[in-house]
Formats: structure tokens, C-alpha cells, sequence
């Protein structure tokens, strides 16, 4: 059976989400990339800048000469990460086969859910309407029975599109097009083609491979398999951590309980951090100890309720680590705590659990905190010893293990 794929792609993403934060800039010519005087380059153009020959890429001050009427914005990257995480969770709403490629393009397989939306383009279209009602931006999808394909048309229908290449189609919707228009076919490769005579579709589909692996080596043999409508690459989900962990190990093996707590806190509200950028609660907490003759010990505790809080975390590894320093004297040489069986936050069953609630408050107010001005631009009192012992900067505390600087 021929899969059906969609590839969904949002138009002027970066515009878009301004316009739609700011309805004086709709239907205008808006450009998100910078102040005209700089020396930066477009990212992203309205389409109505673009009537006026403005494209990503190019510099600022050109873009400005052509359209001076234009809205020049700076640009904020965190409102950009919101509005694609709600247009990935709208997608996921609508199939679990789901591929998201950057911010603001996805995959999915929709493979026999004609069934369920009455067709693949009633569901494309149901797609588009969320998207809009909810987010107040345009996506422009691409059906067909292959990645590759998908792509081609998605693009092919902007803006605000919905392009059907029917199966047994692929090969003659390809056809009429500039060999541009494939994916993976860059300005370089373009030029080697157009001197080779290739200047369309049919003509590289009709090129022997091994001629095309000798100029292009392994993506050669991509361009022959795309340019023969040819991609049996699955949709794949991103593979999901399954764990968060941070360990470090001490300068000096160490029986010192006020370091091993102190840096237990600071490695705690790391994997805490973690957690609460994935959005995700933990529940389970495994401390690690690797003591001076190397032998290694995890011990590991199940919470009652999911957690995405430091202190949670913090106060479950602290009780393991006493329970294991009583039972062993030698110095410890390593410490780590980690987290695992991770869920979505979900449905709140602790709503009426004020404590529960104000520790959510106050480590997301933690987190506004250090995302602005550093990691250690706040400091707990658990942790404070580790300043008189670790050098610091604004990201963290420079432990003896550099990747948790991270
Ligand atoms: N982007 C960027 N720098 C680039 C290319 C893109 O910062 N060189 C950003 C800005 C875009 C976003 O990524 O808004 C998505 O890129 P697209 O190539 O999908 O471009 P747009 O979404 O802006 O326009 P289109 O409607 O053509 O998809
Ligand atoms: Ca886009």
C-alpha cells in the first residue's frame, strides 16, 4: 500500500509569528533579522516584502534600499520556540508518526487515517485550520507518498498551500520542474549540474548513477534515487531521553559530608533544570557513588508523585547518599544523581497541594532568572560552600567533569 505523508511547513515563520503578536504588521512588508543599519542578513520576509524582491539571506541594507517601507525587527528567539512547540503539539494531536524538522517544519505519516478525517486532505486541511484558529499563522502542506515528494510540494503550494501528489503521480509532477527545486540541490550543486547539461528533473533522473556518484560521491546516489521520485525514508520520531543524569568527580577523594551535599544540590538543580526545558516530571531518582577503589554504586528511589522540582530531587538523593555513607568508609571519589521514568506533565492531580504549587513557582522563577543573567546569578544555600571551591562563571560552577558546565 502507498504511504501517505505530509510535510507541513509554516509560512514567514519568524514574520508570521510577529504579525501574529502584532496585528499593525499584518499584510505589510515585515522583515525579521535586524535594524536596516546593521550588518546582518534577512532571516525571514514577509511575503509581501518578498513582491518587493526581498528573500532570506540577503543583507539587511539591500533589503532596506529595495523596500524602504518595510518593518525591520530584531527578532526574539523564545517567542519563536513557543509558537513551534505549540504547532509540533497541534501536529502530534494529529498522528504519533511525527517527524518535526527545525521549528517550523514536521513530517507525518498519516498512512491509512483516511478512515478517521474521511481523507488524508480533509485531515491536511483540518491541519490548517488549528494552526490558524489556534496560533494565528499559516502552514502550507504537502501530501504524497514519500518524504521527498511531500517536501517538493509543500513548497510548491506556498503560501497558506495544500498540494495532493497522487500515487504513480510523483515522477510526472516532478517533471516540469527546475532541478532547484529538489531538496539537497544547493547553488553548487546547481552549477556542476547545468554544466553537465542537467538542467531539469527528467534529464538527472535519466543520468546514469555511476556518472552521478563520480561527481557528487554517496549523495549521488540520493539525488538519482529524489530525482526518480524515489525516498523510502521513514518518519521518525525523535528518539526521547529516557534519562537526565549529572556526575562529577571530586579533585581529591572526599569523605567531607558538607561537599558531597553541597555539590549533590548543585548537581540536582542542573538535572532539575533539565527537566523543566523538556518538560518533563521524574519519577524515579538514582544517586551514583564511585568510591576511591573505584567500586561503583547506584541506589535508586520511586516518588509517590512525578517531580520536575530541585528540591525534590536534592532532598531524595541526599537521603540515599546517607544511607549508602553508613554503609560504606572509604572516601567517595565520584557523586551523580539522575532521574528517569519520565512523564508529560499531564493533568494536574496536585492542583490542590499548595506546597507543590509553590515550589513549581518558584523554580520557574529561578529558571527565568538564571536563563537571563546565568546560572549562578542565584545561588541556594545548599550550594553555597561550592563557591569558596569551584571557579565560576555565568553558566555554572567549573566542576573537575567540563560537560557539567553544560
Ligand atoms: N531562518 C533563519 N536563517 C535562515 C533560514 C531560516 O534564521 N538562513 C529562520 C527564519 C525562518 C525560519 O527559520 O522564518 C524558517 O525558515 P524557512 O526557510 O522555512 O523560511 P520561512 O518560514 O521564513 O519562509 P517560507 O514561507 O518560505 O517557509
Ligand atoms: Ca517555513
Amino acid at each position: 500500500m502507498a504511504r501517505s505523508i505530509l510535510h507541513i511547513d509554516l509560512d514567514a515563520f519568524f514574520v508570521s509569528v510577529e504579525q501574529a503578536l502584532n496585528p499593525e504588521l499584518k499584510d505589510k512588508p515585515v522583515v525579521v533579522g535586524g535594524r536596516p543599519d546593521k550588518r546582518g542578513v534577512v532571516a525571514s520576509a514577509s511575503y509581501e516584502a518578498r513582491g518587493f524582491g526581498l528573500h532570506a539571506g540577503m543583507p539587511l541594507a539591500t533589503a532596506c534600499r529595495l523596500c524602504p517601507q518595510a518593518t525591520f525587527i530584531e527578532g526574539s528567539f523564545p517567542k519563536y520556540r513557543e509558537a513551534s512547540q505549540r504547532f509540533m503539539a497541534i501536529l502530534a494531536d494529529f498522528s504519533p508518526y511525527l517527524e518535526p524538522v527545525g521549528l517550523d517544519e514536521a513530517y507525518l505519516d498519516a498512512t491509512g487515517f483516511e478512515s478517521i478525517y474521511g481523507s488524508i486532505r480533509q485531515m491536511a486541511m483540518d491541519i490548517k485550520r488549528r494552526i490558524k484558529t489556534e496560533l494565528g499563522l499559516c502552514a502550507s502542506v504537502g501530501i504524497a507518498s514519500c518524504k521527498v515528494v511531500a517536501k517538493v510540494a509543500s513548497e510548491l503550494s506556498k503560501p497558506d498551500g495544500l498540494l495532493e501528489v497522487a500515487a504513480g503521480k510523483e515522477l510526472s509532477f516532478l517533471a516540469p520542474l527546475p532541478i532547484a527545486k529538489l531538496p539537497g540541490i544547493g547553488r553548487k550543486t546547481e552549477q556542476i549540474l547545468n554544466s553537465l547539461g542537467i538542467d531539469t528533473i527528467p534529464k538527472l533522473s535519466m543520468m546514469p548513477l555511476d556518472a552521478l556518484k563520480s561527481h557528487f560521491g554517496a549523495s549521488g546516489e540520493l539525488l538519482h534515487r529524489y530525482a526518480n521520485g524515489i525516498d523510502d525514508r521513514q518518519v521518525e520520531p525523535p528518539a526521547a531521553a529516557k534519562s537526565i543524569s549529572r556526575e562529577t568527580t571530586f579533585g581529591k577523594d572526599t569523605r567531607d559530608r558538607s561537599l558531597l551535599s553541597a555539590t549533590l544540590g548543585y548537581l540536582s538543580e542542573r538535572v532539575g533544570a533539565t527537566l523543566r526545558q523538556r518538560d518533563r516530571r521524574a519519577c524515579c531518582v538514582t544517586l551514583k557513588l564511585r568510591y576511591a577503589d573505584f567500586t561503583t554504586i547506584t541506589r535508586r528511589h520511586t516518588l509517590g508523585q512525578a517531580t520536575d522540582a530541585d528540591q525534590t530531587i536534592f532532598n531524595t538523593g541526599q537521603k540515599l547518599l546517607k544511607q549508602a555513607l553508613s554503609q560504606e568508609r572509604q572516601p567517595v571519589r565520584l557523586i551523580g544523581i539522575g532521574v528517569s521514568n519520565l512523564v508529560e506533565p499531564g493533568r494536574q492531580l496536585d492542583m490542590l497541594d499548595t506546597s507543590v504549587q509553590r515550589l513549581e513557582q518558584l523554580n520557574r522563577a529561578i529558571d527565568r532568572i538564571r536563563n537571563k543573567y546565568g546560572f549562578t546569578a542565584i545561588q541556594t544555600g545548599r550550594t553555597l560552600l561550592l563557591k569558596e571551591i569551584f571557579p565560576e562563571n555565568e553558566s555554572g560552577y567549573t566542576l573537575q567533569t567540563p560537560s557539567l558546565s553544560r
